[in-house]
């Protein structure tokens, strides 16, 4: 059957998709921000990851699984940290957290749900789009079915919180270009 608008996949209830999140502008003024920032090789089990990440507020070390103090988030990215609680109707001081990640091209993010001292994560993609794909945490319901695959474009903003965050894992497939996410999350603590 055709139809005139394109099918949205069923979301997990939590996740919520928001594209042109920020203009061309913004997209540019946060480019500049990073790179003026500086990225560090990400560790995982012992392996170096393609990716690099830079991280603020606080620091989740993944080797030791502990939460600890991070330094200041600069305030060169206050404005999207403002523009993000006031969209979500939450204060600033909400987000403990934010999280700067380079993708190399052919770099992927494997099935995962996010460390657990977080509770709302919110996503904003740079300079290129991903494929971002969702899946049940329970072993029993992974089925080919069960998985959502949405296109994440540049500029676009994605939140994960309750269900979507604690009962369904996520991951990307390879970029094609160099991609960018802003990372934003609040700590379970502070709800
Ligand atoms: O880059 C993204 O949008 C996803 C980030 C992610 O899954 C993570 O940092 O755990």
């Amino acid at each position: 059957m055709n139809t005139l608008f394109p099918v949205e996949p069923e979301f997990p209830t939590g996740f919520y998709y928001h594209p042109g999140f920020i203009n061309q502008d913004e997209e540019e003024k946060l480019m500049e921000t990073i790179a003026g920032t500086e990225l560090h090789p990400f560790h995982f089990q012992g392996y170096e990851a393609k990716r690099k990440v830079a991280s603020f507020g606080h620091d989740w070390n993944f080797e030791k699984r502990v939460l600890s103090k991070g330094q200041d988030i600069p305030v060169a990215f206050m404005w999207l940290i403002e523009k993000l609680a006031a969209f979500m109707d939450i204060r600033p001081d909400h987000f403990a957290e934010l999280l700067v990640t380079e993708y190399p091209a052919g770099s992927v993010i494997n099935w995962h749900r996010d460390a657990p001292p977080f509770d709302i994560i919110a996503g904003i993609s740079l300079n290129t789009d991903c494929q971002f794909r969702l899946r049940p945490q329970e072993k029993a319901k992974q089925t080919r079915k069960s998985v959502i695959s949405l296109q994440v474009q540049r500029r676009s903003l994605y939140i994960m919180q309750g269900i979507a965050r604690t009962q369904w894992q996520h991951s990307t497939l390879p970029v094609k270009n160099t991609r960018y996410s802003i990372t934003l999350r609040s700590l379970r603590s502070a709800v």
